[in-house]
């Protein structure tokens, strides 16, 4: 029987490289996808043998760059089953008179236009296999808090995109799974604020979730059984009781 392969962006750091190496454990073969391949391609010097891995250097915002890259990859993609679509940014936390529309165009076109393109074209191999699509929402993608205004609308965006697909695929078997973490520490929060300072501050005497924490949740997520489909996972830090609520007993 044919192995089956995952397809994973944004997996050149945080919870897409966690992901990337609990699903070679798993036995998928793996496509790798992020702008800095040269991290890529170490991550998959660390996997063991017996795991096919391609990295791809892709900005999935870049929409005839996405196209070409399925185009490009029609045989490996004949044993797609599962695409998770981690890749995904904030930038900055001004306030909305304050921002610059190039942080906004930078996140909508990454979390939201880039899930949907890699979502509708990875589909008709998704299809034929009965696969499963993953999609990286957030807290963000429930609540919104100040200064997050559009780095939350591009999560609720996976979170409707998410339902919508749930409800055109029914009858096919695919199954789709909207993952919505709390704080996780990660490069994230380095590249929403820019330096390391800014970033450390936001776990500071908390206990945040680790990248491997949700990689250990979309993995249980794509064992289930497959007439079982979890919608949404919503997982807290247990220090961090609500966004803009986190309870810091180590400062
Ligand atoms: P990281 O910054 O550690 O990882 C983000 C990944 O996305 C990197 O591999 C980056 O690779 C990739 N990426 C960013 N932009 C693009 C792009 N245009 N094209 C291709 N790849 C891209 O953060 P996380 O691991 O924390 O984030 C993963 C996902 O989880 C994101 O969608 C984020 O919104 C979501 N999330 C994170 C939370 C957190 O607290 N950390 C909480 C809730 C959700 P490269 O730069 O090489 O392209
Ligand atoms: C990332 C978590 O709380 O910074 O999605 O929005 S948060």
């Amino acid at each position: 029987m044919s192995k089956k392969t995952a397809l994973i962006t944004g997996a050149s750091s945080g919870i897409g490289e966690a992901t990337a190496r609990r699903l070679a454990r798993a036995g998928f073969d793996l496509i790798l996808v992020a702008r800095r391949e040269d991290r890529l391609r170490e991550l998959a010097r660390g996997i063991g043998a017996g795991v096919e891995v391609k990295t791809v250097s892709l900005d999935v915002g870049d929409r005839r760059a996405v196209e070409d890259f399925f185009q490009g990859e029609q045989a490996r993609l004949a044993n797609l089953t599962v695409l998770v679509n981690n890749a995904g940014l904030a930038r900055g936390t001004e306030k909305a008179q304050d921002a610059r529309l190039e942080a906004w165009d930078e996140m909508i076109d990454t979390n939201v236009k880039g899930l949907m393109a890699m979502s509708r074209l990875a589909l008709p191999f998704l299809i034929s296999r009965r696969g499963h699509i993953v999609n990286l929402g957030s807290v963000a993608g429930r609540w919104v808090y100040p200064g997050g205004a559009v780095y939350c609308a591009s999560k609720f965006a996976v979170r409707a995109f998410t339902e919508g697909l749930r409800m055109d695929l029914a009858g096919t078997g695919v199954r789709v799974t909207n993952i919505a973490p709390g704080m996780v520490e990660t490069e994230f929060s380095l590249v929403r604020f820019g330096t390391r300072e800014q970033a450390d501050r936001v776990y500071q005497g908390m206990t945040p979730l680790s990248a491997d924490d949700i990689a250990e949740s979309i993995e249980w997520c794509l064992q289930r059984p497959a007439h079982v489909d979890i919608q949404e996972l919503v997982i807290f830090p247990t220090d961090q009781a609500a966004v803009g609520q986190v309870h810091r007993p180590l400062k």
